[in-house]
């Protein structure tokens, strides 16, 4: 058995940023669209007229100021409503591919690591572009890694649960290193033109290397242990797939064909059992909650987060304690754990311990405890 280590991450950012107020604009442009258009059935009481959104709500409410996406044009014009991406040929790599090799490649210069150490790519994310060829073996390609590449999805936890794979795989031997690659582009499924969650999103790659820790070309992060918990619910869903044709209304523009949440039950259901799920890993390990310097949790929502944070430390975290990242890049799913991770865990010192933490659809909790190695 060998003992598996995060020996680099990388995070590649979209160019185009969408702040709130630029989103409320077009949101409200629609809405002010649809109600004239459905003026007659509004005015007859048949339909009910679209309510704008707001700014403040939208801060209050996530914490979000900012996301980064793909394409903001089509997402602003009030007649488009969602990302215009161009049309790729067989040929050429496809979008989640170039998102996710500037990420694996920052993850591989991190570690100071080529392609040529890796022989496992895991494609972890909350939707891929196609049904096969895995996204992860276009990815394998791309870098020129030989071995094995797979994809995997558990929606807002496929990172995590990515790491857990690797991370056993690590430790048996079956492989020597793995990327694990979350390529998030949640414009293309989210909802723009529902107010409820049309700023809840951001799209993002993160990368994750794990390598034995013998192998260990600089700092690093041993994965002392991982665990994972699902729990089915339809609070968090979409019907989107590739049945879709096959149905009566298949080609209708259905609102289930998008992110739909029951957002309140969500917050409701999810708190608790995370609470619990990370207060049992950590018990299991022996670690109590002065033991953790720091918490790096999935990205959903501030209030969440503060909740969570405060559970698990037993008092408010200290500044720098819990990093948050959701103001500037939305909710990004699986990748927004791994960003912060990427972004405030330099700083740690040998033997300092912290937790990852994401959850979301499915129901889906993953956790990762690491220790610093300097
Ligand atoms: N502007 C103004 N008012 C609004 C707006 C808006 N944009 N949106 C809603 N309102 C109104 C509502 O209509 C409601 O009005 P009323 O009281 O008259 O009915 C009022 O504001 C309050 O609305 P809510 O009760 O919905 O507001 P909340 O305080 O609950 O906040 C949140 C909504 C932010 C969604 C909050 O419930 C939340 O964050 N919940 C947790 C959600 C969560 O963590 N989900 C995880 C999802 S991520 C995941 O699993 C990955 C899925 C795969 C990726 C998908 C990519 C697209």
């Amino acid at each position: 058995m060998y003992t598996p280590a995060i020996t680099g991450t990388g995070v590649f950012t979209p160019q185009n940023v969408i702040t709130n107020a630029e989103l409320v604009a077009a949101f409200n442009a629609y809405a002010d669209r649809k109600n004239t258009e459905n003026a007659k059935g509004i005015a007859a009481g048949e339909i009910e007229p679209m309510q704008h959104s707001s700014e403040e709500f939208i801060i209050k409410a996530s914490g979000i100021e900012n996301r980064f996406v793909m394409d903001k044009t089509g997402i602003l014009d009030p007649e488009v409503m969602h990302p215009a991406l161009r049309q790729r040929s067989d040929d050429e790599p496809g979008i989640m591919t170039e998102m996710a090799v500037d990420a694996c490649t920052k993850a591989l210069d991190q570690a100071g690591r080529t392609a040529s150490d890796v022989d496992l790519v895991i494609c972890a994310a909350s939707n891929h572009e196609r049904a096969y060829p895995a996204i992860a073996i276009e990815i394998q390609q791309a870098l020129g890694i030989d071995g094995f590449g797979f994809d995997m999805n558990v929606a807002c936890s496929s990172a995590t649960f990515g790491i857990q794979a690797a991370a056993d795989m690590v430790r048996s031997g079956s492989v020597r290193a793995a990327l694990v690659v979350n390529p998030e582009i949640c414009s293309g499924h989210l909802e723009w033109r529902d107010r409820d969650c049309h700023f809840i999103f951001g799209d993002v790659a993160t990368a994750t290397l794990i390598e034995r820790i013998d192998d260990a070309q600089g700092p690093h992060f041993e994965v002392i242990s991982t665990r994972c918990a699902t729990q089915f619910s339809n609070n968090i869903r979409n019907n989107n797939g590739f049945l879709r044709r096959s149905r009566p209304d298949g080609l209708v523009d259905r609102r289930d064909m998008q992110f739909m949440q029951n957002g309140r039950k969500v917050f409701k259901e999810v708190l608790p059992m995370v609470s619990r799920h990370i207060a049992e890993h950590m018990t299991d390990e022996g670690l109590t909650n002065t033991d953790l310097k720091r918490l790096w949790l999935h990205q959903a929502n501030k209030t969440m987060n503060d909740f969570i944070g405060k559970k698990v430390l037993g008092r408010e975290p200290l500044q720098g304690e819990q990093p948050n990242i959701l103001q500037d890049y939305a909710n990004t799913s699986s990748a927004g754990s791994i960003i912060a991770f990427s972004k405030y865990s330099d700083d740690l010192q040998d033997g300092d311990i912290g937790l990852i933490c994401s959850f979301g659809a499915g129901y889906s909790v993953g956790s990762v405890i690491v220790k610093r190695h300097v």
